[in-house]
């Protein structure tokens, strides 16, 4: 495959358009394997270009030109020009309508872009550049148009007929068919069109906004579906107050719909007025969700409700800009989440994505800006940089400007962008000039990749009663980016003393944030009468991995004392993360591990301490994760990594079991369910006993049966999943047993077939990949489902760090084979696939050798798709 065919864009390309739309009409006759659209553009040169070429260029992309007409007149085929991506004319007017026509193959699309069928239901995803796989048309951000929306379909098939906007006429064809016509009147760029059609029923509700509209809510599933729609509606409910109460921001029409699809790329897309989400977003009961899934369809749910303001009514100029609308969104889900749960626990779960996943992306070959600077795929950039990096981003200017400041900064945004398609440089201008602060230097987040490093040491100077802090930053090279400038870095700080207290006054909470804009900066503290101990970048609040050196004995004393929740969390993670990396050592040199008996007292103090907090004190016991361990070996070593970190896991189960049976049997009273913090919480502390119980080596007879108990009992998926995937990690007939009992139980249901497919895979025993092989000719399997993908292959491959780096190379060719079949049907999920595999420096040169050359097998795949090369080429170079 040669690099011509893989163009690169580039951020530095972008003009105006030379045609903008005043209005589009749009037509689908729906039949399953032939659609036919039809496109009544209206369209006028755009006073705002400088190029004047008078050529019309609009993409389109997998479908058939059945024919085009210019104001009405049918255009021979020498009038335009057609290739596999666009179709171009010169119109020789400056106000014009086109009609075009065009013909699709839903049923045939499983790339799962554009219009496709799911379930015999049609639905449609055009965010980024999906519109071009329905008609011929400017498919780009910043061209903004009305659009009318004419639907025809079979009324038996398809009762349902949805589009964005109002609902403005409807009826009878005959032949069996009907009609549906629906108008938008917000001008929005063609990303945000959104058709569903399809036998679903509806979920009926209402918002009454605070100027006193009243705003009809709809949740469309399949019939089997209805009575698992209660949270999400509850969840939407929340979303719309408190975008309200936070931002003053209302709803502006007057019916928002959400539908729920098994086949679906992503988690859900904001489409104006209709959004579509993945069912696993939506549905949810007790008996067949988890906390955590009903955690996440809330956050889902919220972040696509928020991006009707930030994203639909204030849009991107350009793909570059992508983190505009996204690393905003997610700052306002986070927020959003925060205050209907308990904030420490949603941060610590959104700092681990961070340093899980983020970091890893930042120091490898796929390294970006949170706004790139150049792209083969712009799919390819829906990444945790750009979504999560950029949601610290705004989160530091939060912290940089305060809250008042920050919502000033909103509300100047909406009140100049209303209606455009912007920047993030517009974005940071409205921060800047709502509040005076200087966002100059801070810009450099949005253009230098790279995880910043702070190095840290602390001084306490006795006779002066001063405590002096010196930071030095740097931020290693990345592609394309060799040298880089320094950050401005916020980075809260607070000092304890003796007993716990806070000893910096006059500052939020004892916690002052420092700005950090050198590369090497120090600050002082004047009255600091005794020797503190620091608590340093509280909350998090920069992306930076730090370098201190902290005693154990300082970490165990923040993690009992910090007034900071993140930082005791913090705390326990990193002293968790000394002792498993020195047992990683010791099996390196082939010495007898033994377990640091003050770590050991560290964790039994926490255990005894009565529990304010169980939800955290939960997080605290768990040991970091394989993936994130890796990434602190200078060559990583699947093999003794996860010896070492099972060594700690087993030692504190026989040390410590007394505690946590004790912890178990005092949180396992389960009532009616409720998924409150505190209930949630509960539930998290007895699941993480119960895992560690289940540690032991060799598993203790009575603790199993307790095990198997829970599953036997457990009114919720939480407990019974939690006991199930203990069950999974031991040998035997039993684990035999209560897999099959659980696959009988849950047969009808994709979602929760999902987490069965992954408790097998993410399993440690020895013939995992033997199963997940077998799995894949399961029935209930299918590679055209992207959740099932993820739940088995992803889950394997990105969630067994152990098996997948198996020394034999098994891992890598059975992802590779994987990646190949995917690219020829669906290269999206395809190249999300990969990277497991982008990381191969970093392993020794056995496995690195193995994995290069399975990247080499990929890029040799003919008519590999522009998604998977870009990243399997720049994993290579
Ligand atoms: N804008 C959506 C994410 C999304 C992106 C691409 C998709 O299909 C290719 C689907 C959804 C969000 O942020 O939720
Ligand atoms: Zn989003």
């Amino acid at each position: 495959m040669s690099t011509e065919q893989h163009a690169t864009r580039r951020r530095e390309d972008y003009r105006v358009p030379e045609y903008l739309v005043e209005e589009i009409r749009l037509t689908f006759q729906l039949y399953a394997e032939s659609t036919v659209v039809t496109a009544d553009t209206v369209y006028a040169v755009n006073q705002q270009s400088t190029d004047c070429t008078g050529r019309l260029q609009l993409s389109g992309e997998n479908m058939e030109l059945v024919e085009v007409r210019l104001d009405g007149r049918r255009l021979e085929a020498d009038e335009f020009e057609v290739s596999a991506m666009d179709l171009i004319l010169v119109p020789g007017k400056d106000r014009f309508e086109l009609q075009v026509v065009t013909r699709i193959d839903p049923v045939a699309n499983t790339a799962l872009e554009g219009l496709y069928c799911s379930n015999g239901n049609y639905c449609t995803q055009c965010e980024p550049e999906g519109f071009r796989r329905i008609t011929y048309f400017p498919d780009r951000p910043d061209v903004l148009a009305r659009f009318t929306t004419r639907i025809e379909g079979d009324r038996q098939t398809c009762p349902v007929l949805l589009s964005n906007g109002n609902l403005i006429e409807s009826g009878e064809l005959g032949n069996g068919r009907h009609y549906a016509v629906w108008q938008d009147p917000f001008p929005k760029p063609c990303y945000l069109f959104a058709l569903v059609a399809g036998r679903l029923v509806a979920i009926d509700d209402t918002f009454t906004t605070r100027s006193g509209r009243d705003i009809a809510l709809r949740i469309f599933v399949e019939a089997r579906n209805r009575d698992l729609c209660d949270h999400a509606m509850r969840s939407l409910k929340k979303a719309m107050q408190w975008d309200e109460d936070v931002y003053g921001l209302e709803y502006d029409l007057d019916v928002f719909m959400i539908v729920a699809v098994d086949d679906f790329n992503m988690g859900a897309m904001e489409n104006k007025g209709l959004n579509i989400f993945n069912s696993r977003c939506v549905l949810a009961s007790p008996q067949s969700a988890t906390d955590q899934d009903f955690l996440g369809i809330e956050g889902v749910v919220a972040h696509e409700y928020f991006h009707n303001w930030t994203g639909n009514r204030v849009t991107c100029r350009d793909w570059f800009q992508l983190s505009l609308k996204e690393g905003l969104t997610v700052f306002r889900d986070q927020e959003f989440s925060s205050d209907m749960n308990s904030r420490a626990v949603q941060r610590i779960d959104d700092v681990q994505l961070i340093r899980n996943f983020q970091f890893r992306e930042d120091s490898g070959p796929m390294a970006h800006p949170v706004r790139p600077d150049a792209y083969v795929e712009i799919n390819n950039f829906y990444t945790v940089t750009v979504y999560n990096k950029g949601a610290e981003v705004i989160r530091m200017m939060h912290t940089l400007l305060g809250a008042a400041d920050f919502r000033k900064g909103m509300d100047l945004y909406f009140a100049r962008h209303d209606g455009q398609a912007v920047t993030c440089d517009d974005f940071v201008a409205a921060m800047a000039d709502a509040s005076g602060v200087d966002l100059g230097q801070f810009k450099r987040w949005y253009s230098q990749a790279g995880t910043p490093v702070v190095k840290v040491s602390g001084q306490w100077l006795a006779e002066k009663r001063r405590y002096v802090l010196r930071l030095r930053q740097s931020c290693p090279a990345t592609p394309g980016q060799d040298g880089k400038e320094p950050f401005h870095i916020p980075i809260a700080v607070g000092l304890l003393d003796s007993r716990g207290r806070d000893m910096l006054n006059g500052d939020r909470d004892g916690t002052r944030v420092l700005e950090l804009r050198e590369r090497e900066q120090s600050f002082s503290f004047p009255d600091i009468g005794e020797k503190p101990v620091l608590s340093f970048l509280r909350g998090f609040s920069a992306p930076v991995k730090v370098e201190l050196d902290q005693s154990r004995e300082e970490l165990a004393f923040l993690l009992a004392h910090d007034t900071d929740l993140f930082n005791r969390w913090y705390a326990a993670s990193k002293l968790s993360e000394i002792v498993v990396m020195e047992t990683v050592a010791r099996l390196q040199a082939n010495a007898q591990p033994v377990l640091d008996s003050d770590f050991v007292a560290a964790v039994r103090a926490n255990l005894q301490r009565p529990a304010s907090d169980k939800a955290l004190l939960a997080l605290a016991l768990q040991l970091p994760a394989e993936t994130y361990l890796a990434q602190q070996m200078d060559t990583v070593d699947p093999v003794n990594l996860h010896r070492g970190r099972e060594f700690v896991r087993s030692q504190l189960s026989s040390l410590l079991a007394d505690e946590f049976r004790r912890i178990y049997d005092d949180n396992n009273e389960e009532g009616e369910y409720r998924i409150t913090p505190e209930a949630m919480g509960r539930r998290s502390l007895k699941n993480v006993a119960l895992a560690y119980l289940m540690a032991r080596v060799p598993t203790d007879e009575e603790i199993y049966a307790l095990c198997c108990g829970q599953y036997a009992e457990a009114g919720n998926m939480t407990d019974a999943i939690a006991a199930l995937s203990c069950v999974t990690r031991i040998e035997g007939r039993r684990r035999q047993e209560i897999l099959h009992h659980f696959y009988t139980r849950w047969q009808a249901d994709p979602l929760v077939l999902d987490k069965w497919f992954t408790l097998q895979a993410v399993s440690p025993l020895a013939d995992t990949l033997a199963e997940v092989t077998r799995l894949l000719a399961n029935p209930s399997f299918s590679m055209k489902n992207p959740n099932k993908v993820r739940a088995l292959i992803g889950a394997f491959c990105s969630g067994n760090h152990y098996r997948f780096h198996d020394v034999s190379g098994a891992g890598y060719a059975f992802l590779t084979d994987r990646i190949i079949e995917l690219n020829a049907t669906n290269p999206q999920i395809a190249a999300r696939m990969l990277s497991p595999l982008t990381v191969w420096k970093r392993y020794d040169p056995v496995r690195q050798d193995l994995i290069r050359r399975q990247l080499e097998r990929i890029l040799a795949v003919d008519n590999l798709s522009g998604d998977v090369y870009e990243i399997a080429r720049k994993s290579l170079q």
